[in-house]
């Protein structure tokens, strides 16, 4: 059993070096809580992915606050799991709530991994998987205010090295904008990611994307729906990806039956958590779907689960784990997340996670913060 002494959350708000506008609003500062739990005088940190508004996603900072503290901690400590992989079992009595789950979740690898001193990548690796040392990164490009800024912010980012391109969509800023970026990087890797602002009666506007040799199309369609893109998929040559939809191993299996995309955006905040990532990873390798690692604007804590993750062999695409410079100045970590000359992040190969935290950059950050103490021990 692992004996769970502490959990402490912290309400964080940190600047972005720049505003990373999307179809559903503009985010500023990210708000986030991340989890410091300790087990066995052994201290494991989790990042939840959720925002301060339920744009992207119905969970906020809040929903997760008190989803964690009034119900996925008190769950742990009465039942406290022998290994991470026993966590969503002891979760399923809280319906939904998958970035709240996962938030706890992922403290637990850390520490599991700690103790048998291993890298995260490697205790998830175990002997089933060959896990890459380093992981090709691409880069996801806000809506700008203008076609032009957008271009230059492109081109910028094409300069730096990332290797796939991404850009934000919405009506009316999509088009123009896709068909001018196209034309200033010819060749390079380039999709688009329209966070469900479209609907069916749209078809016509992707298939005028065709001829711009788009990698994929990210999330056309409703953040729910799965039937619809399976029509919409099968107008279209282009692949459709999947990342709002999928929630779970069961919704990547209807996807992957019915068509409804031939990629899939891995996020594991949004399936709840390392286990079900993972079990998601598996079936999308099964029936030969590539994945890619999704990004939530994380810090160094976050990223860190996601590099490792991303390090599972079916990761095939570029995913959005961009360096820690793209984000915020500074991270929370330190050393930050270095781009490679390659394209690349390395994988940590510190024990756990692999990386350090600045507490006095957390302090800073911190707007609130709670202890609480497993009595049952
Ligand atoms: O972390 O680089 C990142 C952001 C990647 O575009 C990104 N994420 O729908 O894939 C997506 C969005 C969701 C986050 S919007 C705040
Ligand atoms: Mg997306």
């Amino acid at each position: 059993m692992m004996k769970i002494e502490q959990i402490e959350l912290f309400h964080i708000r940190i600047p972005l070096v720049a505003p990373f506008e999307t179809s559903f609003g503009v985010t500023r500062e990210r708000e986030s809580i991340l989890a410091r739990v300790m087990c066995d005088g052994v201290v494991g940190w989790g990042e939840c992915v959720a925002d301060a508004a339920p744009g992207y996603s119905y969970e906020t900072v809040t929903t997760a606050w008190h989803v964690i503290s009034e119900y996925l901690i008190p769950a742990l400590f009465a039942d406290p799991p022998a290994e991470p992989r026993q966590i969503p079992q002891r979760f399923a009595r809280v319906r939904g709530h998958n970035m709240a789950k996962a938030t706890l979740e992922a403290a637990f690898w850390d520490i599991a991994a700690q103790q048998v001193g291993k890298s995260l990548r490697d205790y998830i690796g175990a002997d089933r998987y060959t896990m890459r040392d380093r992981v090709v990164v691409g880069v996801s490009i806000g809506i700008q205010p203008t076609t032009e800024r957008l271009v230059e912010r492109v081109v910028n980012f094409r300069d730096i090295g990332y290797t796939r391109i991404k850009i934000k969509i919405k009506p009316g800023r999509d088009l123009d904008d896709v068909r001018a970026v196209r034309a200033a990087i010819p060749g390079v890797p380039l999709m688009v990611d329209a966070n469900s602002a479209y609907t069916l009666s749209d078809a016509n506007l992707f298939r005028q994307m065709e001829d711009l040799d788009l990698l994929m199309i990210e999330q056309p369609l409703g953040p729910d729906d799965i039937y619809e893109h399976s029509k919409l998929q099968r107008q279209l040559k282009t692949p459709i990806c999947l990342d709002e939809s999928i929630h779970s191993v069961a919704d990547a299996r209807f996807a992957i039956e019915i068509g409804a995309c031939r990629i899939i955006n891995i996020k594991q905040g949004r399936v709840g958590g390392l286990t079900n990532a993972i079990a998601v990873h598996d079936v999308c390798a099964e029936n030969g779907i590539p994945v890619w690692c999704g990004g939530m604007l994380e810090t160094g804590i976050g990223r860190a689960l996601n590099v490792a993750l991303a390090a599972l062999p079916n990761f095939r695409l570029p995913g959005d784990l961009s360096a820690s410079n793209r984000y915020y100045n500074p991270d929370l970590i330190d050393p930050p997340f270095e781009f490679n000359a390659d394209g690349t992040l390395t994988v940590p190969t510190g024990h756990g996670l692999g990386v350090q935290l600045v507490t006095e950059r957390l302090d800073r950050v911190t707007l609130r913060r709670e202890t609480y103490k497993n009595e049952r021990l």
